[in-house]
């Protein structure tokens, strides 16, 4: 059984990541479309840069730990014999960090950085300024980026994700809103013998599209649903 997962923020909410679209969907008052932007970026690098900076840094606290449903999947695609793809719309690490292994992160991630000029991707933990230095190339300043994909940019993956979710006969939903594209139009593109499961608290725009709803936790939801498969 070929298994493809799409995770959103709601998988990681137990882990004390905030979602974007929780209560106040907000951060300090500014709306996530409009501050992950490449115009936003090129209009006010700084508040675009403070926006991750604050975000890296809350993911490295030690209380930000994989939960149960990270923790759930990387088990069962170590014990899965078949074709099993992971793809998340988070940035942070809590997936690869639970020991999952074919981990696909459509929108990036937010613990890498990348150089504007040269396209060089690097592992990056510390705060990113406008006058960070390119750690092999001296004399370029201020050319990183996060490595995370903005809303209008390309995201990552998107032919192995098409293809995959053509094939696959068990595509999985966990805490979504599925309200960003090209994303949350994945389940249509899946086969007609294809089981979709859409694991979340509340109901989605997508819901119609899935032959089965679990609504709750996903520490709680993952890990059952798993385990009876
Ligand atoms: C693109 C990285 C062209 C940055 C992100 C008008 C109509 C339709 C589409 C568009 C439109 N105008 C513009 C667009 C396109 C746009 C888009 O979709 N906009 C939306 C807002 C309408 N999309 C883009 O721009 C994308 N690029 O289209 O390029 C293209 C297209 C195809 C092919 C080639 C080129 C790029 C989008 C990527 C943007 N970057 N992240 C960063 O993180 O800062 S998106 C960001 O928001 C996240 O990555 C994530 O994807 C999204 C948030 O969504 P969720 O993950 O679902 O999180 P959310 O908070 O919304 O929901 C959480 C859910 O969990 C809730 O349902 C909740 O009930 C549930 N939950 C909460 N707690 C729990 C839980 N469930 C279980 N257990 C719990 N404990």
């Amino acid at each position: 059984m070929k298994v493809f997962v799409l995770t959103g923020a709601g998988i990681s909410a137990e882990s004390g990541i905030p979602t974007f679209r929780g209560d106040d969907g907000l951060w300090e008052g500014h709306r996530v479309e409009d501050v992950a932007t490449p115009q936003a970026f090129q209009r006010n690098p700084k508040l675009v840069h403070e926006f991750y900076n604050k975000r890296r840094r809350f993911l490295q606290n030690e209380s930000v730990v994989p939960n149960l449903a990270h923790q759930a999947l990387a088990e069962f695609e170590r014990d899965h014999d078949d074709e099993f793809l992971l793809v998340t719309q988070n940035i942070d690490d809590l997936h690869q960090r639970a020991g999952s292994r074919q981990v696909l992160p459509m929108h990036g991630e937010l613990l890498k950085a990348r150089c504007t000029l040269t396209g060089d991707v690097i592992e990056w933990r510390d705060d990113l300024t406008v006058d960070t230095v390119h750690p092999t190339e001296p004399d370029l300043v201020g050319t990183l980026r996060p490595h995370v994909v903005w809303f209008g940019e390309t995201p990552i993956g998107l032919d192995q994700i098409a293809d995959f979710a053509q094939r696959c006969d068990l595509f999985i939903a966990i805490g979504t809103s599925a309200l960003v594209y090209p994303a949350a139009g994945i389940v249509q593109s899946t086969g007609p013998h294809c089981r979709c499961v859409e694991i979340n608290l509340d109901d989605t725009p997508q819901s119609s599209h899935f032959d089965t709803a679990l609504r709750g936790k996903a520490s709680v939801e993952v890990p059952r649903f798993l385990q009876s498969l």
